[in-house]
């Protein structure tokens, strides 16, 4: 049990090593922000990865900032918590804002892993000591400079490739993919790209052995993706879709995924993720841990999650220099050899937050203080 006695949200700004750039937009400096939860004697941290533009989600940092400050401080500063499924229930009625809440959820986590201590993989139940690492690259300017950065991937030990896709940058490519690099494991992401019209470019697309397409219809729709999955042999991914565990209960009925991305921002938490592997479990549906370019915070914690016993697909968790120059954590993730990345044991995140290199990309904060 914990008492919020102090409550700090910081926007940060981290520029990319390389812009990234999907069917919905580029990025080329992240922003997040950093939700601290001070109890009586640790602070925990969790990430909201809400970015500039409603393009993904309809989060941006400002909606959150917004929710935060005038919804959620309000139901947490002062209250006692023993579990984050508790702080999800105070927060219950807002509705939606997920990645808003995540922050929070999660810096709950790394405060009670820290006054228990024992790590937030332990306290959700991970099974797993690595986890195994995939990397998910945007659109290039051509497809030489995607088959080097392919390559240069590969040679770092990384277990599967993503590549983003978008009407005019998808079978082509795929098939110089498949010339240069046979028997890799890789995979497609649409981020909502297409309509059922496109149904050429799936059969297309399902003759290349790709261990999925994700997200390739619209981010709100259950029903055409059930379609599309009833006409193609390769798994079809969901990750915009499935916001909530009725979504889940709903695309499993109809048939409209085979495979699950869950990402802890995009569900609401790492509590309502557990959920959601759990269900999938028991339904035999595979799921991978997808990321939103996260700092390392959120980072620590999608590696937590994805010590879970049914993490059975590569995750969208790679080594922070695949990211940024200076992480806000040490030690930084690293890629081992073989193409993990190890789960850290020590309490909370298991990982120290370095509060000078924090500060430097912060833009602007707020401290709230018990009345
Ligand atoms: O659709 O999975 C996605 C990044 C930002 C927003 C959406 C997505 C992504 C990624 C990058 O694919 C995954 C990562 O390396 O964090
Ligand atoms: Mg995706």
């Amino acid at each position: 049990m914990v008492e919020i006695r102090k409550v700090r949200i910081r926007l940060v700004e981290m520029k990319l090593k390389v812009p990234f750039e999907t069917s919905f937009g580029r990025t080329h400096v992240r922003k997040a922000i950093i939700v601290e939860l001070e109890g009586e004697s640790e602070v925990g941290y969790g990430e909201c990865p809400a970015g500039e533009d409603p393009f993904y989600s309809y989060e941006t940092w400002a909606t959150a900032w917004h929710i935060m400050e005038d919804f959620i401080v309000p139901r947490v500063l002062g209250r006692e918590f023993h579990t984050p499924e508790e702080l999800l229930q105070a927060l219950k009625r807002i509705r939606g804002h997920n990645m808003a809440k995540t922050g929070f959820e999660e810096a709950l986590w790394d405060l009670l892993g820290k006054l228990e201590g024992k790590s937030v993989a332990k306290l959700l139940g991970g099974v797993k000591s690595k986890i195994e690492s995939g990397v998910s690259i945007g659109i290039k300017k051509d497809i030489e400079t995607l088959l080097r950065t392919i390559g240069d991937y590969l040679d770092k030990g990384y277990r599967r490739i993503k590549i983003k896709i978008k009407p005019g940058w998808d079978v082509e490519v795929v098939r110089r993919i498949r010339s240069e690099f046979p028997k890799i494991p890789l995979m497609v992401d649409a981020n909502g790209a297409y309509t059922l019209d496109d149904m050429p470019v799936f059969k297309e697309l399902d003759r290349f052995g790709l261990m999925m397409i994700e997200q390739p219809l619209s981010y709100d729709d259950l029903v055409d993706h059930a379609e599309l999955q009833s006409k193609v042999r390769t798994p079809i991914c969901l990750d915009e879709s499935i916001s909530s565990v009725s979504d889940l209960k709903a695309g499993l009925k109809l048939g409209s995924l085979r495979i699950l991305n869950i990402k802890p921002a995009r569900v609401g938490g790492l509590s309502v993720a557990r959920v959601m592997h759990d269900i999938c479990a028991e339904k035999g549906i595979p799921v991978w841990c997808g990321g939103m370019l996260e700092t390392g915070i959120g980072r620590a914690h999608n590696v937590a999650l994805a010590s879970l016993p049914n993490f059975k697909l590569p995750n969208d968790i790679s080594a922070s220099d695949r990211y940024y120059e200076q992480d806000i954590v040490e030690p930084p993730f690293t890629l081992n050899p073989d193409g993990t990345i190890d789960v850290p044991k020590g309490p909370g995140i298991g990982v120290e937050v370095l509060h000078e290199v924090l500060e430097r990309y912060t833009k602007k904060d707020k401290l709230f203080v018990r009345g």
